[in-house]
Parts: C-alpha cells; structure tokens; sequence
C-alpha cells in the first residue's frame, strides 16, 4: 500500500487549498472545553495527518514483524518498508547516501550518539566545545555531561536581545574547538541560524558542526549537503511524524571512524568470544529492535509533506507568523520574545504582570493551546532576565482564525489580570 505516488501526482495537478489540508488532521476536528480545538503547540509535537495514521493501522495489520531477521514474508514487508523509509529520508535531507541516515528515537537521541560516538573518540582534555546562546537542553546537557567527564571546556556564543547569535567572537572561539553545536531555529524564540556561515567559519579552522534541526526540519526544506554541517539531528514528531523516531544524519567519514553507541543486536556482523565485528552503515548504530511502525510512520510524513511542498509550507508559514505578529502587537501590553529578522513561525510572548502559567490555563479553557515555561531552554530566559514565556508555535494547518482565538483569549487574560 503505497500513498505518496497518487498523493504526489494529485497534488502536482491540483494544489489544494488550506482549509482542505487542513481537514486532513483528525484531532484538529475536535472541541476542547466546549471551545474548537486552536493547536498552537506545535514545536513541542506537531500533529499527524489522515495519510500518517492510516498507514501505521495498515503497518500494525498487514505487515508487522521485526525486520533484516526473518525469511518470512510479513519479516519481508516490514523490512521493506522500514528500509525504504530510509531511503525517503535521505531524500528528504538531501543526504549523498541513505546509509548515513541512522534512525533514533528522537533528536535528544540522535545528540547523545554524537556525544558518545564522536565525543568519546575526539574530544580529550581541555578541547573545547562551542555551543550556541540558544540550545534547547538536549543540545546542552550531553555536552556538559561529556565535558565533565573528559575535562573539556564550553565556550558560548552569545546572543543579542532580539535573539539573535552575536558572532564577532567566533573565530576566536573556534581556537582549540573539537566540535560547534547549534541549532537551525530555536524552539524558544524562533530565530533562523546562519547555519551556512557558521559552518564556513567553523570549516576554515577544521572545525566539524552539529545543527539541532528539531524545529527547523518541519518549516523549510533542508539540504544537508547545501547547509555544509557535519551532523544533522531532527525527531518524527515535530514534522507530522510519530513519537519514538528520529534521525542522526552524519557524514560517512565521521560516522564510519565512530564508535557505536549501544551494543546488541542487528549492529553485528559476528560476535565471538574473543570479540565482535560491527556491521556497517547505518546498522552499526541501531541496536536492538527498532521503532519499525515508526519509522515507515516517518517515512508516510515525508510523503505527506513532500505532497504540499516545503516552499510552499514555508510560505504559508511566513504569512501566519507575520499575522499572528502583527495581532499580538495590537493587542498591547503583550512583548514578544525573539525579534530575530530570521524567523520561523515560533511567538513566544510575555504579558507584564501575568504569569505564562496562566496565560496558558486561561487559553486552554477557550480551546486554545500553547506551552507556557522555559520550553527547555532555560539559558535563553536567563539571558533574558525572564522565568518564562507563553508560546504559539504554528504549522502550515493552522489558520488565521486560531490566530483569532488565541487573541480573543488574550483579551480575556487581560480582563481576568486587569493588566
Ligand atoms: N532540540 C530542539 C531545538 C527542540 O525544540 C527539541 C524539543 C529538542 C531538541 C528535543 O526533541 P525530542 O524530540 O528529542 O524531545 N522541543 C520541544 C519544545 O519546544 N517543546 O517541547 C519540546
């Protein structure tokens, strides 16, 4: 059962409209506190479409098995189907050969790899690892575990008040570095990184880059091969996707001189006594059973989003966040967080004297559903001298009219607090 080629071909003949994809969304179709359901937390997990669903039931009915270890024909199909869901990555990203897409279980994953695989291997004592001002905590923490352990420094390019990265320093930076480790956008703020010129800085003093692309991957099309990096980290789940799986995608000169992360099965070629043989990309870092329904769930989003297009979804993207800016600066006494000129449809907000908490407890009573913290990624508010924000995050499926919502909620924030 195959999607995407009548998809594909459908969507080439007749672009569909907005309000039509976005009926493809099943859970979007419900009410919530008697309210229509407004989903503005996308960048926390997006949500899947008719297509995605349909093909992980016809996953779970007709072809589960475990895959690369059975003669048996549903082993077959489910290896089939997990390996071509491999292949519709690497074509997603545009990477020079699927083998150098390794499946993970998420973005935190896929940087924890890298951290053992590459960290372990290259990286020694008082080397330095330069992270951005803007890292969610999975692309901190595994480097200060790493650090700790190796007596390794990290050194941090900072960042401006409108959120975005201040790279006057970074050459000097780079001096003694082992590995750069960035994201493409922020999740916090929404800022779009020079990711190009930071890997040509970082690549003229033969210094390898990491990008965190969570939140870019589901707004633009990415080419890993244009972007230049070294790795390329992403999770299903935040690109219409499934939880459970994600993607490591590196450079086959790294991945092929790093050591696996877990040992077990399906990573071997032999195990013996007296040792063991990997197997080659990219089962050298998948061990165990992997998140097979998953994956060929991943592989049905790529389908999915390629039948749309990512210009096109880019485009749409820009019109929502310019609307939903310009609404929520109209509304006053509202700040918004992340003014970068580069941005991805992320508004992350204050409302003076109204605690986020709130703001979202008072939104979700309208329907209205935003995340309210620091949204893992507690050295930008610091940096920011605030303990939290309120954040819409949109996706290509939202509307002007959850835009509405979300203000029309705002108002009743504003009424309840008197601010
Ligand atoms: N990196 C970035 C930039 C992220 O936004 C997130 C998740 C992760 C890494 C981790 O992804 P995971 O799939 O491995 O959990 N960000 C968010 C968020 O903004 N709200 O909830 C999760």
């Amino acid at each position: 059962m195959e999607f995407s080629a009548k998809k594909r071909a459908e969507a080439a003949e007749r672009p569909r409209d907005w309000e039509e994809i976005r009926s493809d969304f099943p859970i979007l179709k419900q009410s919530v506190r008697d309210h229509p359901l407004s989903y503005l937390d996308n960048a926390a997990s997006s949500q899947m479409p008719q297509d995605v669903i349909d093909r992980l039931v016809w996953y779970h009915s007709g072809e589960h098995s475990n895959v690369h270890r059975g003669v048996h024909t549903l082993s077959q199909r489910a290896t089939r189907a997990y390996d071509q869901a491999r292949e519709k990555v690497a074509r997603f990203i545009n990477a020079s050969e699927t083998k150098e897409c390794i499946f993970t279980s998420g973005t935190t994953e896929s940087i924890n790899l890298v951290a053992h695989g590459f960290g372990r291997l290259f990286i020694g004592e008082g080397d330095r690892i330069v992270i951005s001002a803007m890292e969610h905590h999975s692309n901190i923490v595994p480097w200060q575990i790493l650090a700790d352990e190796k007596g390794a420094e990290i050194s941090v390019i900072p960042m401006s008040d409108r959120g975005e990265l201040i790279l006057d320093d970074f050459d000097e930076m780079l001096e003694g570095a082992k590995l750069v480790c960035v994201n493409h956008v922020s999740n916090a703020l929404g800022t779009v990184n020079p990711i190009e010129e930071i890997v040509d800085r970082a690549h003229k003093k033969g210094v390898p880059v990491l990008v965190d692309g969570a939140q870019a991957i589901p707004h633009m099309a990415v080419d890993v091969q244009e972007l230049g990096c070294d790795f390329y980290a992403f999770s299903g789940h935040k690109m219409c996707g499934p939880t459970g799986i994600g993607v490591l995608w590196g450079r086959k000169e790294w991945l092929e001189k790093m050591q696996p992360y877990q040992g077990g099965g399906d990573m071997i070629l032999s195990v013996t006594w007296e040792g063991t043989t990997y197997s080659d990309l990219p089962f050298k870092f998948e061990a165990g059973t992997p998140s097979i329904a998953a994956a060929i769930g991943l592989g049905a989003a790529i389908d999915y989003l390629e039948s749309i297009g990512m210009d096109r979804i880019a485009r749409r993207e820009a019109e929502l966040l310019a609307y939903g800016t310009d609404r929520l600066q109209e509304l006053g006494g509202i700040r918004i967080v992340g003014e970068a000129a580069d941005k991805a449809s992320v508004i992350s907000f204050v409302v003076d004297g109204v605690h986020p908490h709130d703001i979202g407890t008072i939104l979700d009573d309208e329907g209205v559903a935003v995340r309210a913290g620091h949204h893992c990624a507690q050295p930008v508010m610091d940096r920011l001298q605030i303990p939290a924000t309120a954040r819409a995050s949109l996706a290509f499926y939202n509307q002007e009219i959850d835009i509405d919502r979300l203000v029309a909620g705002l108002y009743s924030v504003k009424e309840i607090f008197g601010v």
